[in-house]
């Protein structure tokens, strides 16, 4: 594993940081080895086992993941907040052998993994002896990420130990990624974007990546202005909330804070479209142009604005290195240019499969190996713009993507709603809001039901409006309008 043989080229130097405490890729290197020992026992290899895990930012995060690469195993990273239905499909759904948690994790899941005779440990768990690590093929599977689509329920992306190397390696190189870099890690850690680009990349450069638990603007400014972070990556939503914090802070604090940007050798944005007005206020701050780019769980990062070159606002900038990108027609034909077409991509970035789902993976290649995005773009002066989605029912808030179809199913679950329609509809802050339009029966109360979904699902998916209708607006053959739906609420 390349990240193994570079974490040893930098093992005197600080790999990660929480508060005051470092941890350099010598202990990062031993931490893993030892740890892939527990999870191993009395086998020499975990031969594609699934290990879950739900494990707090930091160094026990990337602890626990190198060490489920290093005995073999593929990761499956839980998401902190899930509630316990969700965190079950994803167990059930991968038939994960071995769960680890942070401690204060144990009691969520002790229950389940009982119930089920799934082994569950702790990241304190350790051993006294070191086993022999078996040898890791790239074209192994190493990571499931769970990823909303065009289905109700979401699907396992399944990343190879070579995806996740071509997904790094491309960053590294079109951003000029290196040992002297030191990064914040604030995004969650069951996505592509914390994992590959924060993460993932810091740490394959040699480079320095600083944690802190969940995400506060007040923290992120301190630590900003303490000038060590000079590279720093998030979502939309995130630099809407710090310009909002930073409106509120006094001139001189201001001032100190551009200081510390402007510092800073790397900005980027992405996982959502950058509103223009975001980048404009945020250059303001920063004195730095934010760099946008595209990607998705399914192919880590395709599209880049340059990280030398114009970064054009409401563009995500031409195909990265070693990625091909194409857009196509309905018949998965080449559009001309300037005209509107789904985007296509093509490398070894591409991920191998939905797991357990051959017929979902098939349909979503071209017959020549191309996997569909979904997206819709245009292409100008060289330039790719997104300008859209092809399905109506993949939402992005907060720069989550949620499937309104799995919402929906939910909702139909409740005695007091007949019926209901789930939609995005455009919001400064969050990139889209998630609304409701319902059939209900009398009695019907959106804030009860908004808790008794939030027992169900995360509170990111839980719909912020909701509109009480008669009737669902529906076509000629009775099928729901959702671009009706969406002009309801505004
Ligand atoms: C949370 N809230 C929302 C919301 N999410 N409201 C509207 N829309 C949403 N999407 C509300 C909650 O209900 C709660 O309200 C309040 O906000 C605080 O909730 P929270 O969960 O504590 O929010 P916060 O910590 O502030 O989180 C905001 C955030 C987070 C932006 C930091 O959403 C985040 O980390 N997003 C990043 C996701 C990410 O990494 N995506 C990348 C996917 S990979 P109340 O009333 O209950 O207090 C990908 C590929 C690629 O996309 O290209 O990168
Ligand atoms: P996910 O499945 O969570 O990985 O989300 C991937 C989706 O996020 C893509 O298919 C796009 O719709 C969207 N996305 C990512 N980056 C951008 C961007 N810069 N602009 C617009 N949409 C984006």
């Amino acid at each position: 594993m390349k990240l193994i043989a570079s974490a040893r080229v930098h093992a005197q130097k600080t790999a990660i940081i929480e508060g005051l405490t470092k941890w350099s890729y010598k202990e990062l290197l031993e931490g893993s080895e030892k740890f892939s020992s527990c999870l191993l026992k009395s086998s020499n290899n975990l031969r594609g086992e699934r290990i879950a895990f739900m494990v707090d930012p930091g160094f026990d995060y990337v602890k626990v993941e190198w060490a489920i690469w290093r005995a073999g195993g593929v990761a499956v990273p839980l998401c902190l907040t899930h509630p316990l239905p969700s965190l079950q499909y994803v167990l059930e759904d991968t038939a994960a052998s071995i769960i680890v948690v942070s401690p204060q994790y144990q009691s969520i899941l002790k229950e389940y993994a009982s119930d089920n005779n799934i082994r569950l440990i702790t990241t304190v768990e350790t051993t006294a002896e070191n086993q022999a690590l078996p040898v890791i093929d790239r074209s192994d599977p190493a990571l499931i990420l769970y990823t909303s689509g065009t289905t109700n329920k979401p699907k396992g992306v399944v990343l190879t130990h070579a995806n996740l190397e071509a997904q790094m390696e491309n960053l590294i190189e079109a951003w000029k990624w290196s040992a002297d870099d030191h990064t914040l890690c604030v995004l969650p850690l069951h996505h592509v974007h914390g994992i590959v680009n924060v993460i993932g990349c810091s740490m394959l450069a040699g480079a320095t990546c600083e944690f802190i638990p969940n995400f506060s603007a007040e923290k992120i400014f301190a630590l900003f202005l303490e000038n060590r972070i000079n590279v720093f990556m998030a979502v939309p939503t995130i630099y809407y909330k710090l310009i909002t914090y930073w409106e509120t802070l006094g001139e001189a604090e201001q001032k100190s804070l551009y200081a510390s940007l402007k510092k800073f050798r790397l900005l980027v944005c992405g996982s959502a479209a950058l509103p223009v007005s975001t980048m404009e206020k945020w250059e303001r701050i920063s004195g730095h142009t934010l760099l946008e780019r595209y990607g998705m769980t399914e192919i880590g990062m395709a599209i880049s604005n340059p990280y030398d070159g114009e970064r054009r606002a409401g563009f995500v900038g031409i195909p990265l290195p070693n990625v091909e990108v194409r857009l196509v027609d309905e018949q998965f034909q080449d559009i001309p240019a300037g005209e509107q077409g789904e985007i296509l991509v093509k490398g070894e970035n591409v991920f191998k499969e939905y797991w357990g789902k051959p017929e979902e993976t098939k349909k979503e290649f071209t017959s020549d190996g191309w996997f569909k995005t979904g997206d819709v773009a245009i292409k100008e002066n060289n330039y790719y713009r997104i300008v859209g989605r092809s399905s109506v029912d993949i939402i992005k808030s907060g720069g989550y993507k949620i499937s309104a179809l799995e919402i929906e199913e939910v909702l139909r679950n409740h005695e007091w709603i007949k019926d209901c329609a789930v939609a995005g509809i455009p919001d400064d802050e969050w990139g889209e809001l998630v609304v409701a339009a319902v059939e209900a029966t009398e009695g019907f109360d959106a804030s009860i039901i908004n808790q008794w979904i939030r027992e169900r699902m995360p509170a990111y998916r839980t719909p912020k409006r909701y509109l009480v209708v008669e009737s669902l607006p529906r076509n000629a053959m009775g099928k729901v309008v959702k671009n009706d739906v969406k002009k309801l609420f505004t």
